[in-house]
């Protein structure tokens, strides 16, 4: 019976030793995670004789992420062409234009992806193999329509969201933390069981059937 009292013991420190060990273990599939990817579908139109983006603040919630936005040119004008686009303020660049959609007709659109990469307050955006830094105003990225840049079909880029246009907070639970919890629970049941069979194993009342005899009698 000690044996066995002793076998149960060892049982459950090995299954909590697991369970710690799972726990608190380096979280090796966070390495190597592409960043977390977000899509936008921006409209661009003519409003009360108001040329504009729809929305004109995309917001992204950290740095990195790929973002994927789709333009789409819904103007009811007939024929007015619109552009997505950001400029680069690398004095050396290429191109000045880093991320462009072209020009889209009325009915048209085009996807383009860059990635906006770290550090988060340099403005820097990842466009196929080009990273550079992107023109900001007002201290955010800045996104343009080319033929539309001088009558104000202007957007930006906000890192972080902006107080009253935030996205609600996600209503899920954290993926790791929910693993965690789920083990924890596992880990005290188990250890309940195993301490319900240790207790009940050392017991004299369960060794002892002595006193449950029952003795003389009327
Ligand atoms: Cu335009």
């Amino acid at each position: 019976m000690r044996i066995r009292a002793v076998l149960t013991a060892t049982l459950a420190v090995a299954l909590l030793a697991a369970t710690l060990s799972a726990l608190f273990a380096p979280n090796a599939s966070a390495q190597g995670v592409p960043p977390p990817k977000v899509f936008w579908t921006i409209f661009g139109t003519t409003e009360n004789g108001v040329l504009k983006f729809i929305p004109d603040r995309l917001i992204v919630p950290q740095v990195p992420t790929i973002v994927n936005v789709t333009f789409v040119n819904t103007d009811p004008g007939p024929g007015v062409q619109h552009t997505f686009t950001i400029r680069s303020t690398a004095a050396n660049a290429p191109d000045p234009l880093l991320v462009n959609t072209g020009l889209i007709s009325p009915g048209q659109q085009a996807f383009v992806e860059f990635a906006l990469t770290p550090p988060q307050n340099e403005n820097r955006i990842l466009a196929g193999t080009r990273n550079e830094t992107a023109e900001v105003e007002g201290g955010f990225i800045k996104f343009y329509c080319i033929p539309h840049e001088a009558a104000r079909m202007i957007g930006h880029v906000v890192v972080g969201g902006v107080q009253g246009q935030a996205e609600p907070g996600e209503k899920g639970v954290f993926l790791r933390a929910y693993w965690i919890g789920l083990l924890g629970m596992a880990g005290t049941l188990v250890l309940v069981v195993v301490s319900y069979f240790v207790i009940k194993g050392s017991s004299r009342h369960y060794r002892d059937h002595h006193e449950h005899i029952r003795r003389g009698g009327p």
